[in-house]
């Protein structure tokens, strides 16, 4: 009986020390573990924070927003980027030869949503519109674009409009597989407001860059809401801004001209360009639409659908008040028309930028 008793104890004893060593090797070994997991985590920590570090740095480098900030890099970049001569329409590069680009771009996606509630800023536009060339040029790639387009922008203190602008038509001009160029000719000083005559100044200077062959006139305010709505030229002059959501998306009368449109050389020059002596709000788009029609144009324009336009809103601007002669000027136009035009155009460029998105230019156009 204490025989077996004994035994069974001894048993016992031995299961439970091999159980306790057991169990301090499995200790030992989790510890081991524990350590060099904690080793491991403390170097993945290490190396993350200096990758960000990395990160953060080349993007600090690229942020620069006007064309001035990147030359770190070699030293005579400020140099290449002063040397383009403005004045001198550009040679022909003797790239190999493209196919052209097809009449209807493949690229393009339809009707877009147009939004004016969320801040938009000019690095980011910048990032998004990586091919873009100083001076907000661009032409397509792969393809030989069907035509060299200059967006005139007439302007004055709508600087916050303007990003919106860049922000939306940066990516739809370059979807319409287009070769252009964005023009801002902004006003110099605070007499009253020319639009018609910085058209034309907008369509001179476009003209000693580059042989544009056709002519987007835009206010800075209008946004088009599909990009089927195509900002080229056509056999006729082309009214773009058909259904404004201003004037609950329809035509305001049939005449009307004003917001977008776009001319071929051709037919700017058959109607002596634009007014020049339209000072203030109103009238100079009728005056156009009559130069037009007495030349014996028609207007060319989208439906309503595709012809779809956000404006955004605001005040009107000082020195821009309705022009009480507009009336009268507009009634005389097939007169004065021959006299006043792109033949007797006279301004004094007071300023050229060449920013990353867009190139300004700053004019005197004197006063009434
Ligand atoms: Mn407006």
């Amino acid at each position: 009986m204490s025989g077996d008793s004994t035994v069974n104890f001894n048993l016992l004893h031995r299961t439970c020390k091999l159980v306790v060593l057991l169990c301090l090797l499995h200790i030992s070994v989790t510890v081991v573990f524990y350590v060099r997991s904690l080793d491991i985590r403390f170097a993945f920590v290490q190396n993350q924070q200096s990758r960000n570090n990395v990160t953060q740095l080349t993007r600090l480098r690229n942020t620069g927003f006007t064309s001035r900030a990147e030359p770190e890099k070699d030293g005579p970049a400020e140099v290449q980027q002063t040397e383009e001569p403005r004045h001198q329409p550009e040679a022909e590069q003797p790239v190999k030869k493209l196919e052209k680009c097809p009449e209807t771009s493949p690229l393009l996606v339809g009707p877009l949503r147009v939004e004016f509630n969320t801040q938009v800023n000019l690095e980011q536009i910048k990032k998004d519109n990586p091919n873009l060339r100083p001076g907000g040029r661009y032409k397509p790639k792969d393809c030989e674009a069907l035509q060299k387009v200059a967006i005139i922008i007439p302007f004055r203190n709508r600087d916050e409009h303007l990003k919106y602008w860049l922000y939306y038509l940066h990516p739809i001009l370059q979807r319409q597989q287009l070769d252009y160029g964005v023009y801002v000719i902004n006003q110099d000083g605070d007499e009253i407001f020319n639009r018609a005559k910085l058209l034309n100044v907008g369509y001179m200077e476009a003209l000693k860059e580059y042989d544009y062959e056709c002519f987007v006139f835009s206010d800075v305010d209008l946004i088009p809401m599909d990009d089927r709505n195509t900002y080229r030229c056509f056999s006729q002059p082309r009214h773009l801004s058909v259904s404004m959501d201003k004037f609950g998306f329809r035509l305001p009368y049939n005449q009307y001209f004003g917001g977008v449109s776009s001319m071929s050389k051709e037919q700017y020059l058959k109607i002596n360009g634009f007014p020049n002596n339209y000072w203030g709000w109103g009238g100079e788009d009728d005056d156009i639409y009559n130069r037009l029609a007495s030349k014996g144009m028609s207007i060319s324009r989208p439906n309503s659908e595709l012809g779809k336009c956000r404006m955004i809103r605001h005040e009107r601007d000082k020195q821009n008040e309705p022009n009480p002669q507009r009336f009268d000027r507009i009634a005389h136009t097939r007169e004065t028309m021959y006299k006043d035009g792109i033949k007797s155009l006279s301004y004094r460029v007071v300023k050229v930028d060449k920013f990353d998105l867009f190139t300004k230019i700053t004019v005197d156009v004197g006063k009434p």
